[in-house]
């Protein structure tokens, strides 16, 4: 620890799991992570922020089979390739100080080494994994997994198994769990305890199985070949190994450990809360000081997913709004604790109000008028007024609720805090009328003053948006050329009497309003451009025909001479069709909710000609004509096989 700073601060982010490219989501609490470590640094504090991401199991086994490379090649390209979370960090500004990633090979040995310390005192234990099996997925159910008594992923039936794996005793820690939880403010916020107690422990703790036999892309364990340590122990104590803990790659651990806190979403809080403390008191090891779970955000009342395109790409969102734009609304508008909605249209109205009305006109008007009056140079001298004694009032009452909050990561209120300041500024120019002091000489020290006063509290909100909009805490500071001393956080006093001087000078503007309409349709537009159809396909069939009799089936192609609808039927259309015979064909086909009978003359058609002919709403129907038949996303479509016109009337397809 340094001797100038307050004490060492921990904290650290859920480590991603790479299986696709991260959206807006994911982002939510790398952004609020990084607002808390920047808000500790600015402090005084010795922050270590730690992100990364957790790279074992069998998703990523599979997803990497589905696209041809190795696990380990699949991860890479997702971490460093082009785009990828590095690139995201980076772009949105996250200041982390260690990533890790569990497929570092010190953290791997680190692994090996803590299940077999579990193993030794007893808390690992080997035993058999009972349940439904599912031999195509290889993929083990419980009863309440099952739909229909079937496996719930491919539908087919699944069959008592048991297998051999190893458990942790978390059942022994039960009730140091629950008393962690109740009587401690170990887990914030409060609401999520009762979520534990009443729903996990009080129905009572069953040992949790620690590895798995069906897969190989995990930690092995050293002492059982073929077993793979659970991915979920794995990636628990990354927090520790990235620190050093079993291993020789880093020495923080005696400075850094316990955790301060650890932020996560609230669908892993049962992880960190339950599962974490019990592994780390098995160990011996001290126990976090907090985990916050932080709630949900939903796109548009949907839960987000990267195949809704576009719209939830942090890398869109941010060339199009900008870094700190997105950063701010993230963390002015949805409360850390709960869940929240994400619109486009709360997005672009949260950006014009705030951050181009309140924020942006208060520098630029603000700085526009030194420039006027006093050519951006604001000497000493100046005369005060009662008024300016509020606005430094509420300015000492802003500081100090801001720090409150963000002690409570309620990150939301202390913006809010920040904006009383900021709305209270725009007022005070409101109120004291610069431009009609501006008109006489004699009220030039009055003027003066003004100016003063909104400097100061332009520049102490700058202090106090550092966390949140680094970047733009530094265009506001370099506009108003604050020297470094005076953008700390020690430097909150405010000071606009006569001896304050500043010189500012204009910049660009800093949020340019959006217009709501035209930004709604151009978004609109990227989303349909970049969503993927959801495409599911028949399975395919499991028999096989023997090729002779794949050989009597008689293909030809046709031409649509007529086709009309079948009375009495919403189902039916009747073609009479040219199959080069000379002799017309009829065929019926239950198409007409796909097509319009005009908009299939003259096509070439593919009809299997051979089959026995068929009575349809009493009428004949020599053959079928061949369609594709296809869900997307979750509608059924079908496709007339339409082949080359050029192709003549009776041509045999084979
Ligand atoms: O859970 N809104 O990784 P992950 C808010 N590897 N937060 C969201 C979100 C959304 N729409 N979608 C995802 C894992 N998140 C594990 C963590 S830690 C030892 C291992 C959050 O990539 C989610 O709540 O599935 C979680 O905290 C984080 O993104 C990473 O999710």
């Amino acid at each position: 620890m340094c001797n100038a700073c307050k004490g060492n601060y921990y904290i650290t982010t859920p480590i991603y799991y790479p299986s696709s490219n991260l959206h807006i989501g994911h982002a939510y609490c790398t952004v609020a992570t990084d607002t808390m470590a920047r808000y500790k640094r600015l402090q005084g504090y010795n922050v270590k922020f730690l992100t990364g991401t957790d790279e074992h199991g069998q998703k990523i086994e599979e997803k990497a089979k589905e696209a041809g490379v190795t696990p380990q090649q699949f991860v890479d390209n997702i971490v460093l390739g082009e785009k990828g979370v590095l690139d995201l960090w980076k772009l949105m500004n996250i200041s982390y100080d260690r990533f890790i990633r569990t497929t570092d090979d010190y953290h791997v040995a680190a692994i090996q080494k803590i299940f077999k310390k579990m193993y030794d005192n007893g808390d690992i234990y080997k035993g058999s994994y009972k349940g439904k099996y599912c031999t195509p997925c290889e993929s083990f159910w419980t009863e309440s997994q099952l739909v229909d008594g079937k496996c719930p992923d491919c539908g087919r039936e699944v069959h008592d198994a048991e297998e051999e794996a190893y458990f942790f005793r978390l059942s022994k820690y039960a009730d140091r769990i629950q008393d962690l939880l109740e009587n401690t403010d170990f887990l914030e916020p409060r609401s999520r305890v009762n979520e534990m107690v009443n729903n996990f422990i009080k129905p009572g703790l069953a040992d949790l199985c620690v590895s798995r036999t069906s897969f190989t892309w995990g930690v092995p364990v050293d002492f059982d070949p073929g077993h793979v340590v659970y991915v979920w122990i794995d990636a628990l104590f990354n927090y520790m190994t990235a620190l050093g803990f079993e291993n020789d790659k880093y020495d923080d651990l005696n400075d850094f450990w316990p955790a301060d806190v650890h932020f996560v979403g609230k669908e892993i809080v049962r992880f960190h809360s339950i599962i974490w403390p019990a592994m780390l008191m098995s160990l011996d090891l001290p126990l976090p000081k907090k985990v916050y779970g932080h709630g949900w955000l939903n796109f548009n009342g949907e839960k987000m997913s990267k195949s809704r395109g576009n719209v939830v790409d942090p890398y869109v969102l941010s060339e199009r709004f900008g870094v700190d734009a997105l950063r701010f609304f993230l963390l002015r508008t949805f409360p850390f604790g709960s869940d929240g909605n994400f619109t486009n249209e709360m997005l672009i109205s949260t950006i014009n109000t705030d951050l181009a009305n309140t924020l942006g006109n208060l520098v630029s008007r603000t700085v526009a008028m030194n420039q006027k009056y006093f050519g951006g140079q604001l000497g000493q001298g100046g005369a005060a007024a009662p008024l300016d004694e509020e606005l430094k009032a509420l300015a000492a009452d802003v500081c100090a609720k801001y720090e409150q909050q963000m002690d409570k990561f309620q990150f939301s209120v202390a913006l809010n805090e920040v904006f009383r300041l900021l709305d209270r500024a725009n007022k005070y120019i409101d109120e004291t009328t610069p431009w009609i002091l501006a008109k006489t000489e004699e009220n030039k020290p009055r003027l003066l003053t003004v100016m003063k006063n909104l400097c100061e509290c332009i520049r102490l909100s700058a202090i106090l948006i550092t966390p949140m909009m680094p970047e733009t805490a530094r265009k506001i500071f370099d506009m108003l050329n604050v020297p470094a001393a005076a953008r700390t956080w020690d430097a909150k006093c405010y000071c606009a009497d006569e001896n304050a001087v500043w010189n500012t000078v204009t910049g660009a503007v800093l949020f340019p309003r959006i217009d709501m309409e035209k930004e709604l349709a151009a978004l609109e537009e990227l989303s349909k451009a970049s969503k993927k159809p959801a495409i599911e396909i028949e399975p395919y069939a499991e028999e096989n025909v023997d090729f002779d009799t794949f050989c009597k089936s008689d293909f030809r192609a046709v031409k649509v001479k007529a086709c009309q609808n079948v009375k009495k039927s919403n189902k039916l259309l009747q073609f009479t069709l040219d199959d080069g015979t000379g002799t017309d064909r009829q065929i019926l086909s239950g198409i007409a909710m796909y097509y319009k009978p005009e908009d299939l003359v003259g096509k070439t058609l593919v009809a299997i000609t051979n089959l026995p002919p068929r009575k349809m709403m009493g009428r004949e129907s020599c053959g079928m004509l061949l369609s594709a038949v296809h869900t997307v996303n979750g509608e059924e479509k079908l496709n007339l096989i339409m082949i080359d016109d050029a192709i003549p009337a009776g041509a045999k397809l084979c």
